[in-house]
């Protein structure tokens, strides 16, 4: 019988990775080329590449029984993600914010289990934040356990802050959803949310709303990798990852659309609130 998984091992082996590839990323920031891959807004460098290599080498060194997906090797319609032990890397999550140097990009080191996150490591080297969580175990930013924030009010739609991205598609029907969304949320005459935040990275939009900096995060398009780790890291912090569509409950890893919010009373009625409030469906 194979051996009992030893998470927090694992979390400990991500958190040393992390900081290895940290070391690597602020070495290349502000001096790495970048080309396009879907359109001139979905941007990949060459240390996006390297910090994949790195990682990859160092898992299959350490764990060469896991499997592993990351988001510069991954073969649309081929790399599936399997129920065995895998890790799911985002090498660089916020790859324009690392392009521009503006300091909100991370790794984002996740480790699932039957398609489910179980150990989450996101770490920011710009500003050294290092998110871990662990199933049963919490999560903690650096030292300090999750959520950091505790509520000073019930979480509602209209006193939320709200993390939204853009995402690389600009134009179709997910877009008009996304924009229509955005206005029907903040507008005078729609639910006039406290304000918006976009980090430029999932792993760190989930993560803020795991420490309760954000209230709640939603986007559509982006991938497993971009959130298994935050995704742990907000469960073990008494958060919430539900579908980016209306009645998706229980999303999986690889939905492409999502809802995180934050550890709140409130929570389920903020969740059926927001649903109201989009315009359209978002279709991945
Ligand atoms: C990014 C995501 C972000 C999304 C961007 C991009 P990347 O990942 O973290 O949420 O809006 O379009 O996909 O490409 O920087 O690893």
């Amino acid at each position: 019988m194979s051996q009992p998984l030893d998470l927090l091992e694992i979390k400990d082996f991500l958190v040393k990775l992390a900081l290895e590839a940290g070391e690597l990323i602020t070495s290349k920031t502000g001096k790495t080329e970048f080309v396009d891959k879907a359109n001139s807004v979905d941007l990949v460098t060459e240390t996006d590449a390297a910090v994949e290599k790195l990682v990859a080498e160092r898992v299959a060194a350490t764990y060469p029984d896991f499997e592993f997906m990351g988001e510069e090797s991954y073969v649309p319609g081929e790399t599936k993600l399997g129920e065995k032990p895998t890790f799911v890397v985002d090498p660089i999550d916020g790859t324009t914010n690392f392009i521009h140097s503006f300091p909100f990009s991370c790794t984002s080191l996740g480790f699932t289990v039957n398609r489910e996150p179980v150990v989450g490591v996101v770490y920011n080297p710009f500003l050294k934040l290092m998110y871990t969580g662990v199933k049963g175990h919490g999560s903690f930013l650096n030292d300090e356990r999750l959520p950091l924030r505790k509520s000073v009010s019930k979480l509602t739609l209209q006193n939320a802050l709200i993390g939204i991205e853009w995402g690389t598609q600009r134009s179709g029907p997910n877009y008009k959803c996304k924009v229509d969304t955005f206005n029907k949320l903040a507008a005078e005459d729609g639910a006039m949310v406290h304000g918006f935040r976009s980090l430029g990275s999932a792993a760190m939009n989930i993560c803020a709303v795991a420490a309760g900096m954000l209230d709640a995060y939603w986007e559509g398009g982006c991938y497993a990798w971009d959130v298994a780790a935050g995704w742990i890291i907000l469960s073990e912090a008494g958060g919430r990852m539900v579908g980016g569509n209306p009645g998706l409950w229980n999303p999986a890893v690889d939905e492409r659309v999502y809802l995180a919010v934050k550890a709140d009373e409130g929570s389920e009625q903020f969740i059926n609130d927001f649903w109201g409030s989009m315009v359209g469906k978002l279709d991945y």
